[in-house]
């Protein structure tokens, strides 16, 4: 039978400078809801990558005295080890500077006008001289110049635009008809109430005075607007024009997760360049929100004012990129703003990763080594109230674990994972295995116990493996199961396989010294 497939993207991150743990927020969550996809036993296929065109790369570049593609070639080396350090599992890392895609910008822009939707007009704005960059009223701080403060004049040149304001009806029934097309819903009102309502104006999609861009095929003084060039890596990333096969499998896309702040390009002007082109529309478009540092957004042009480390570089050698993961993925309620703070980090690691789910492995397999030689026992269906409680809620928790992912949110999700680990060092606390093991009579209730313990640890496990796989991996080694997630079935370990011992899997942290040396960094 052939695979179910699921498409995921991040939004493609400008480097204008290095990506910082804002874009590592999005790549994360999309990492693991594509790992969870995989367990599932679908044909994933996971797009990120980077936005390159633009005046202010180009102006980047000639700051630091270099070519654009010699200052892009630094910035995207770092992306890439950057999701390598945080174990990303990207099926393609797209440049919308790679050749392929700037057939495709060039062809949907050219489709575009030989459809009708684009024409030739002219564009006023304001524009800064040094800058050379158009701003709109909207933009300007103070009435000047956003990037350098300096005035800005009335200018007017040629340009093309896309009939944005066609759309909006057809917008608005998108939206009505297809409820689950933009996530979470209030994102649906801000578009409808901030743009649609309003009146959509058309669109300029052309710059003459942009020179770092993708030319317009058929009028080389204009290049193609940053935006329309952005998107459109959807379609290259799967082949568009390449691969038909591909293309014909993978899209459309499932899923476009993007940050709030840009949930208009994917909501309104997207689907209205699809809709253009006749090709069908992405499944989703999610909108989530921001990870605050100190109450402020991150972003790449703005220190963290305050002494957060913030810095995925320095943190993720340091406490493992699963710890890293677990912060992000944890930490922001799905769709919601949520705030990081360091010392936040450290203690979660502290009481989850250690104190939880580090503990319940350890303490669990160093029993099964003193109380029957490190082998998997066998067990004894019991109405011991204690071991209907522990399955009914692993059993539970799987499946909330399952439907909360089919939603998208890796935060429940690993609450509901993390349940289960809780449940089950309660479950040590009450059974008292240490006390039953100094009594002969009770090896079978002993084994039962302990044998409860390990399928729980292998069944949170496995769903853990698509949020934390670098730990997760190691203990399915050591249970020797496979990273698949079936039919739900609490026994399932093979009776009688030694287990190995398991290393510490995540050491506890004395919190003020690790701050202390953060803070001397
Ligand atoms: O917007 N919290 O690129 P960009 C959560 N090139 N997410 C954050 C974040 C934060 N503090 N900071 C950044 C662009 N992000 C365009 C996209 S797509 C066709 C073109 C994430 O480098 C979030 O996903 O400014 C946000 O939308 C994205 O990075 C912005 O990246």
């Amino acid at each position: 039978m052939e695979k179910e497939k699921f498409y995921i993207t991040t939004p493609i991150y400008y480097p204008s400078n290095k990506l910082t743990l804002g874009n590592c927020y999005t790549t994360v969550v999309c990492d693991a809801i594509a790992r969870y996809n995989k367990l599932l036993g679908k044909d994933v296929f996971y797009l990120t990558g980077t936005d390159e065109h633009g005046q202010k790369i180009a102006g980047k570049a000639k700051d630091a005295g270099k070519t654009e593609m010699e200052y892009l070639n630094e910035i995207i080396a770092d992306a890439k080890e950057l999701w390598k350090l945080l174990d990303i599992n990207y099926d393609r890392f797209i440049r919308t500077t790679d050749e392929d895609h700037v057939k495709v910008a060039q062809h949907v822009f050219t489709e575009l006008y030989n459809r009708g939707y684009i024409y030739k007009g002219s564009y006023k704005g304001k524009y800064c001289v040094p800058c050379e960059a158009f701003w709109t009223e909207s933009q300007l701080v103070n009435g000047k110049c956003p990037d350098c403060g300096r005035d800005v004049i009335d200018q007017e040149e040629e340009a093309y635009f896309f009939k944005l304001s066609q759309f909006g009806d057809k917008l608005l029934d998108l939206y009505k008809n297809n409820p689950e097309f933009l996530e979470p819903q209030s994102r649906v009102n801000e578009m409808i109430n901030n743009f649609i309502k309003p009146g959509l104006s058309d669109l300029c999609v052309s710059r003459t005075s942009v020179k770092w861009g993708i030319p317009v095929p058929f009028d080389k003084n204009h290049t193609i607007y940053v935006w329309v060039d952005a998107l459109t890596n959807y379609l290259t990333g799967v082949g568009y024009l390449s691969d038909d096969k591909m293309f014909n499998k993978y899209w459309p896309a499932d899923v476009h997760v993007i940050g709030k702040e840009i949930v208009r390009f994917h909501a309104i002007i997207w689907p209205a360049m699809l809709m253009a082109l006749d090709i069908p529309l992405p499944k989703k478009v999610f909108g989530h929100g921001w990870l605050l540092f100190g109450g402020d957004k991150l972003s790449k042009s703005k220190e963290v004012a305050s002494k957060e480390c913030v810095d995925p570089r320095i943190l993720a050698p340091r406490y493992t990129a699963d710890a890293v993961r677990y912060i992000l993925l944890r930490e922001i309620p799905f769709g919601s703003d949520g705030s990081y703070s360091t010392e936040g980090f450290l203690n979660r690691i502290n009481s989850d990763l250690a104190n939880n789910y580090g503990n319940l492995v350890s303490r669990t397999l160093s029993m099964l080594k003193k109380y029957n030689q490190s082998v998997v026992p066998s067990y004894k269906d019991s109405n011991d109230p204690l071991d209907k409680d522990l399955i009914n809620i692993v059993l539970t928790e799987e499946q909330n674990a399952k439907n909360y992912m089919k939603k998208l949110d890796s935060s429940k999700a690993l609450t509901s994972i993390f349940a289960m680990f809780s449940k089950a060092n309660k479950y040590i606390e009450v059974t008292e295995p240490y006390i039953l093991a100094k009594d002969p009579s009770k090896k079978e209730r002993l084994d039962t116990v302990l044998r409860n313990l390990i399928e729980t640890i292998r069944i949170g496990t496995i769903h853990l493996s698509a949020f934390l796989p670098e730990v997760s991996k190691k203990v399915m080694d050591i249970l020797g199961v496979e990273a698949k997630i079936g039919e739900p079935k609490f026994y399932d370990m093979k009776e009688g396989k030694t287990l190995e011992n398991c290393p510490i899997l995540f050491p506890r942290l004395d919190v003020q010294k690790e701050l202390d040396e953060l803070a001397k960094l």
